[in-house]
């Protein structure tokens, strides 16, 4: 298997930078604003964008992680675990948020993340940033900001890798 960075550190920095800028200039600086990071790598790509968003403007915004396992359309099971790190404090209701994921493919994780918020309230609105958009969709999704968008093949593999969890930032498509 060949494989080629497609972002290197450098790049996802500054990707991230001008997601944090546009999901500013979308929401007028940052008020009721609150991040849901997509499990695994979405939650730390979530708080990459918090931290930026609090260093601008100097607000304090809320992160969430949302695990959507129990709400995969391929999974039966009853939904007896919101798969959400609910934090009493933290009400979505008439709140903006922005869902944080790596890689947005076929749609259908972003349709479950969907599912499990509305479960818990009726925010304001919804909006959907990811650092790749590989194509391939499924669903009528798209994303609202995207760091880079990598056209695939169905067999090419893209490996989002996070300094938190990987040791480094980066990007790869393998082919
Ligand atoms: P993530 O949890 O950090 O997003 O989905 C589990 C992991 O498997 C993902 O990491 C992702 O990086 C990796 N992965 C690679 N290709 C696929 C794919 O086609 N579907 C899913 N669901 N995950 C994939
Ligand atoms: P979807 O539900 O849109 O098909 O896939 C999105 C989810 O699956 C993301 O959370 C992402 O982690 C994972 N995923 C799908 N394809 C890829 C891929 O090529 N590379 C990586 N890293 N993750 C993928
Ligand atoms: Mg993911």
């Amino acid at each position: 298997m060949a494989a080629k960075v497609v972002l290197d550190s450098a790049s996802m920095q500054r990707a991230l930078t001008r997601i944090t800028y546009e999901i500013l200039e979308r929401n007028k600086g940052g008020q009721g604003l609150i991040l849901v990071g997509i499990k695994t790598r979405g939650e730390y790509l979530a708080h990459r964008i918090a931290d930026r968003l609090e260093q601008l403007e100097n607000v304090t915004i809320p992160v969430m992680a949302i695990d959507i396992t129990n709400y995969r359309d391929d999974v039966i099971e009853q939904h007896d675990n919101l798969g959400l790190n609910e934090d009493e404090s933290i009400s979505i209701v008439d709140k903006n948020i922005v869902l944080v994921d790596d890689v947005l493919y076929t749609g259908r994780t972003i349709r479950a993340a969907l599912d499990a918020l509305i479960h818990i309230g009726r925010p304001k609105s919804i909006s959907l940033a990811v650092l790749v958009d590989r194509g391939h969709r499924e669903l009528p999704i798209r994303a609202d900001f995207v760091g880079k968008t990598i056209p695939t093949a169905q067999n090419e593999k893209i490996s989002v890798r996070v300094q938190e969890i990987d040791g480094k930032d980066e990007v790869e498509i393998e082919h």
